[in-house]
C-alpha cells in the first residue's frame, strides 16, 4: 500500500480526493450535485478533471469508455434524483465486464420515509448491474469502502461497483473523521492478478487441441482484458489454427492475419460462422459463450467438441459440454501452451487452414462490390471499408450497437495489432459518449466512433461537452434518417411488407448533423459522396477539436444476417 497519511484528521472529501488521485484517476464524469465538497477539494488538492455532462447515462457511458480504453476504473456520479439514470447507464458496463465505479447520493436516516424531496430507495436498482452495491453511512468508512470498490471493479472478471453516500448529495463527504487514506496500486487497473492455471489442465487441453484436424479458436473479451493478443496469435501460428473472435475480442487479431476468419456469432462475418461450423474442435478463450458470440448457440452447434480457457471457473462449460477446461489468466495460460506445444502437429492442418482461407477469400469476393460501392446515397459497407483503409495505426475505434455493430463487426478490418476496437454491448446511443470517455482515457490516441443516427440522437447534447472539454474524438454518423435495422422486423410483423405508414415507427426527419455540430462549436463535415470519406476522416483527425462526420447513407441498406 502507498501511505498518504496516518490516522489523520481529515474530511471525507479530502480523503476521497486524495485516494482517487493516488489511484491514478484523471477524469470523473458527473451531473451535479453529488459529493460537492469532494469536487471543491479536488480542485486544490488534485489534477483530476471534473466533467460535468448532459445526462447521468452519458456520465456512465463516458466512464465505461474511459475504463475500456485505459484499463483503469472509470468514475461516474449522480445525486439521488439521478441515481436510477446512472444505474441504467451501468448496464452496458455490466454486460461488457467493464470496471466502472458509480457514486451516488443517498438517503439521510433523519428524513427517510417522510416523503422527502426526490427520494426513492435506489440501492436495489443497482443490484442487477453491479458486482458490489453498498452504502457509505459513516465518514470513517471512506477509505476501506473506496479501496473495496477498486478491488471489486478490477479483480476476477471486472465489472461495475456502486457506492451510495449518505445525504441526497452525499453530504457525508463534508464530515471529518480519523482516516488513513491508503490505496493499493495493484487494483488501479485491470488485471490486478494473473491466476496461474494448473499444469495438468493446460497439458490436457493442449493434447485435445493438437489432436484436432480442423480446430478453431474463438477469442473473446477476456483475451483483451488479459492483454493476451500476442500469445493468442503466436499459439495460433505455431499450431496453425484459424482464429475467430467475439465482438469484444475483435481487436485480439488483425483482419489481415492469414489465420483470422472474422467475428463469429450474430453481428458477424459469414466466413467466421462458416469456419466455426466446419471445425471439429472449438477452443473458447476468454468468452462466456453467450448468445451474441454463438448466434444463440447455433455457431458452433451444441455438441461440437469444445475446450475452454477462462479466468472464471463458473464460465467453464456454461453452454458447451467440454472435453477439457483450463481455469486461469489467458495470457499466462496461452504462454504455457506455447511453451509445451508440439509444433510438428501443425502440418496435418494445412488443408484445413487452406479451406478457412478460401472461405475468407469468398467473403471478400462476395462483398467487394458493396465495400467499394460508389453508390449515392452512400452504402454503409463503403464507410466501413474506407475506415479500414485509412484508420491510424494507433486508433481506438468505438462502435454502437444494432446496425452499427453489424456493419462494423462484419465489415471493418483492423490492420494493426496496435489498433483497438470497443463496442456497445447492447445499448443504442452508448458509442458517442463512450468514444468521448475513451479519448479522456487515452488522450494520446486517435478515437473514431461509428454510430447510426438513432444512436447519435440519444446524447447529441454532449457535443457541447466535447467542445467545452476539448475532447477531440471523431464521430462518424451513418445518417440514413431512421433506425433502419428495425425495417426487417416491421416487414415481418406486417406479413411480408410493411405499410407506408409503418415507417413512422422507425424513421426521422432528415437532419444535417454537421450543421448541428458546427453550431455547437465542433467541426462538422457533411459527406454525400463516397469519395469524400477519406478526406473527411483526415480533416477530422487533424482538426484539433471534436469532429462529427455526417455521412448521408442509403435508408434501404440492410446488413447481412448471420448464417448458421
Ligand atoms: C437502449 C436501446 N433501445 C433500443 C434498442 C433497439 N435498437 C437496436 S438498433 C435500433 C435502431 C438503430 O438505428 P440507427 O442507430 O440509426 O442505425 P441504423 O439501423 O439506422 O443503421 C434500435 C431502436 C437498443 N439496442 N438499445
Ligand atoms: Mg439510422
Amino acid at each position: 500500500m502507498t501511505t498518504l497519511g496516518h490516522n489523520r484528521k481529515m474530511l471525507g472529501a479530502e480523503c476521497m480526493a486524495d485516494m482517487l488521485q493516488a489511484y491514478g484517476v484523471t477524469h470523473v464524469f458527473h451531473v451535479p450535485a453529488v459529493l460537492r465538497k469532494t469536487f471543491a477539494v479536488m480542485e486544490s488538492r488534485t489534477s483530476i478533471k471534473r466533467l460535468h455532462v448532459h445526462s447521468e447515462a452519458t456520465a456512465a457511458y463516458m466512464a465505461d469508455g474511459y475504463a475500456r480504453a485505459s484499463g483503469k476504473p472509470g468514475i461516474c456520479m449522480a445525486q439521488v434524483i439521478g441515481a436510477l439514470n446512472l444505474a441504467a447507464g451501468l448496464r452496458d458496463a455490466w454486460l461488457a465486464h467493464s470496471p466502472v465505479i458509480a457514486f451516488t447520493g443517498g438517503r439521510e436516516p433523519k428524513t427517510k420515509f417522510r416523503q422527502v424531496y426526490q427520494e426513492v430507495d435506489d440501492v436495489p436498482a443497482f443490484e442487477p448491474v453491479t458486482k458490489w452495491n453498498a452504502t457509505v453511512d459513516d465518514v470513517n468508512r471512506f477509505p476501506d469502502m473506496v479501496r473495496q470498490a477498486f478491488r471489486v471493479a478490477t479483480s476476477g472478471r471486472p465489472g461495475p461497483v456502486h457506492l451510495q453516500f449518505r445525504g441526497n448529495e452525499g453530504q457525508v463527504d463534508g464530515e471529518e473523521g480519523e482516516m488513513e487514506p491508503l490505496i493499493e496500486p495493484k487494483f488501479a487497473r485491470v488485471p490486478p492478478f494473473r491466476p496461474e492455471p494448473d499444469q495438468a489442465s493446460v497439458l490436457a487441453a493442449l493434447q485435445v487441441l493438437q489432436e484436432a484436424q480442423r480446430p478453431v479458436i474463438v477469442a473473446g473479451g477476456g483475451v483483451r482484458h488479459s492483454g493476451a493478443a500476442r500469445e493468442l496469435v503466436a499459439l495460433a501460428e505455431v499450431l496453425q489454427i484459424p482464429v475467430a473472435t467475439s465482438l469484444n475480442g475483435k481487436d485480439t487479431i488483425t483482419a489481415s492475419h492469414p489465420l483470422s476468419v472474422g467475428v463469429v456469432g450474430t453481428y458477424s462475418r459469414e466466413s467466421a460462422n462458416k469456419v466455426v461450423n466446419a471445425a471439429d474442435l472449438v477452443c473458447f478463450i476468454g468468452t462466456t459463450t453467450g448468445g451474441m458470440t454463438t448466434h444463440f448457440w447455433a455457431v458452433p452447434k451444441i455438441g461440437t467438441p469444445s475446450i475452454q480457457i477462462d479466468l472464471d471457473p463458473e464460465a467453464l462449460g456454461l453452454n458447451y459440454p467440454l472435453q477439457a477446461r483450463v481455469n486461469g489468466d489467458a495470457k499466462v495460460t496461452l504462454a504455457r501452451m506455447l511453451a509445451a506445444c508440439d509444433k510438428s502437429t501443425a502440418a496435418k492442418r494445412k488443408a484445413w487452414v487452406g479451406q478457412a482461407q478460401s472461405i475468407c477469400e469468398e467473403w471478400y469476393g462476395k462483398y467487394k462490390g458493396a465495400l467499394e460501392s460508389d453508390a449515392v446515397p452512400i452504402r454503409p459497407e463503403r464507410i466501413c471499408h474506407e475506415l479500414s483503409k485509412h484508420m491510424p495505426d494507433d486508433a481506438i475505434v468505438v462502435v454502437d450497437t444494432g446496425h452499427a455493430g453489424m456493419w462494423m463487426g462484419g465489415m471493418y478490418d483492423l490492420k494493426k495489432p496496435s489498433q483497438s476496437y470497443m463496442r456497445s454491448a447492447g445499448h443504442l446511443g452508448w458509442a458517442f459518449p463512450a468514444g468521448l470517455g475513451a479519448k479522456c482515457g487515452a488522450p494520446e490516441r486517435p478515437v473514431v466512433t461509428f454510430t447510426g443516427d438513432a444512436g447519435f440522437w440519444y446524447h447529441i447534447g454532449d457535443i457541447e461537452t466535447a467542445v467545452r472539454w476539448k475532447i477531440n474524438a471523431v464521430t462518424v454518423v451513418n445518417n440514413n434518417g431512421g433506425g433502419n435495422q428495425s425495417k426487417r422486423g416491421f416487414d415481418r410483423v406486417y406479413g411480408g411488407t410493411q405499410t407506408e405508414q409503418a415507417r413512422e415507427l422507425w424513421t426521422f426527419r432528415k437532419t444535417n448533423f454537421a450543421r448541428i455540430a458546427e453550431e455547437m462549436g465542433a467541426l462538422g463535415i457533411r459527406v454525400e459522396h463516397p469519395g469524400g470519406i477519406e478526406s473527411a476522416l483526415a480533416q477530422a483527425l487533424a482538426a484539433n477539436r471534436p469532429a462529427v462526420i455526417d455521412v448521408v447513407t442509403d435508408i434501404d441498406a440492410l446488413a447481412p444476417v448471420a448464417v448458421s
